[in-house]
């Protein structure tokens, strides 16, 4: 896209750099994982390039976090990396990062109460529910980061000053539950945005989420409340997908939030146009909730080339899917969330943020 100059402000923390997660466990097997620092220097690049103008977060304190994450998820995350190095993991067994290996399942538990155990190898699948997801020295520093970068674009929005401002997070945020991490997300920083809205005085707030994986965290954060909606298209977990468990059609909100949750899984391959059908259709279901603010959450790793799944998006189709939310007309912040394909990231977010600035 030559000569475009983008306008929507792009929010970054130089926090989100200090987590490197130095692998990840997959099926047992160390590997060297995606969601690594490089995603947001490239991210950063392509939005320069494209004439944006860079604006540092700010500060804010740890008492937002509270709204909606569990304070013992948050003490842990805070907390659980120096226990781990005041343990002697790094020589013995020679893992520096804090790994689960054991899970309070029902299968385990079988109907006795949870007991938090004392050593921190064994309360790690407490928090952990899975072993891709490590926690190392700069993990709460960057995760913070990102949740200061969520809601500094909210302020930048709530102000009026800009219709839609965009947080580069990372690490990102969608699969963070109210207690638990896992999907390489620790804070949901989506969540933290759409609750700071409703703070400000949105009455109804909506998430959509275009990642190529269901925002299970996002979702189970919301998913009893009536006034904030979450909606998601996203590669069917059912066809063998992460978070396998969670994200199917018939998940629809519960209580006072019934009706107010939708999926939209996708099969494997799927191209652009079934893809923008499904994102149309929950950004009608947005408009018919009454949503008065956006929050995008804003993965590209539905783009045809990323590693980590099988959707067949091209920058056009997210440059359309920009455009359809655009057409909402609402007060948007998109917050960065997965997108693994370090060629052409950049030039995903780019082309979204150019079809969300397409009304003015
Ligand atoms: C935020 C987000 O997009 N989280 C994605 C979490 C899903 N990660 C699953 C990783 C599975 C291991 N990938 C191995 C590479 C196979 N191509
Ligand atoms: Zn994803």
């Amino acid at each position: 896209m030559p000569n475009m100059t983008l306008k929507t402000p792009v929010v970054w923390s130089d926090a989100c750099l200090l987590h490197v997660p130095k692998g990840e466990v997959w099926v047992g097997v160390p590997i060297e994982g995606t969601e690594v620092p490089a995603r947001a220097e490239v991210i950063v690049a392509a939005l320069q390039d494209a004439g944006a103008v860079v604006t540092p977060a700010s500060g804010y304190d740890d008492t937002v976090l509270t709204d909606v994450h569990d304070p013992e998820l948050v003490d842990w995350l805070r907390t659980c990396s120096d226990e781990w190095q005041r343990g002697s993991y790094s020589v013995d067994p020679g893992q520096d990062r804090v790994v689960p290996y054991v899970f309070p399942t029902a299968a385990l538990l079988c109907g006795l109460p949870l007991r938090s155990p004392t050593a921190v190898h064994g309360r790690a699948g407490q928090y952990a529910y899975d072993t891709m997801t490590l926690v190392g020295p700069g993990t709460w520093e960057a995760a913070r980061g990102a949740v200061d970068a969520a809601l500094t674009a909210v302020d930048l929005v709530a102000s009026g000053r800009h219709e839609t401002a965009y947080a580069l997070c990372r690490p990102p945020g969608h699969h963070a539950t109210p207690n638990g991490y896992g999907g390489s997300c620790y804070l949901n920083n989506a969540a933290v945005a759409a609750q700071a809205l409703r703070t400000k005085g949105h009455e109804r707030v909506a998430i959509i989420d275009i990642d190529a994986h269901h925002g299970n965290g996002t979702q189970a954060i919301f998913y009893d409340r009536s006034d904030v909606y979450y909606g998601s298209v996203h590669v069917d977990p059912a066809a063998g997908w992460f978070p396998h468990y969670v994200g199917h059609a018939d998940e629809t909100g519960r209580g006072d939030g019934a009706g107010a949750n939708r999926n939209i899984p996708l099969a494997e391959g799927t191209p652009d146009d079934d893809w923008l059908a499904g994102v149309a259709s929950i950004a009608e279901g947005a408009k018919a909730h009454g949503a008065t603010a956006l929050v995008v959450s804003l993965g590209v790793d539905a783009a045809i080339n990323d590693p980590e799944s099988p959707l067949q998006i091209t920058d056009r189709g997210y440059q359309a899917a920009g455009e359809q939310l655009a057409t909402l007309g609402l007060p948007t912040v998109a917050v960065q969330e997965g997108g693994y394909h370090l060629p052409s990231l950049g030039g995903l977010v780019v082309a979204t943020l150019a079809g969300l600035e397409s009304r003015r």
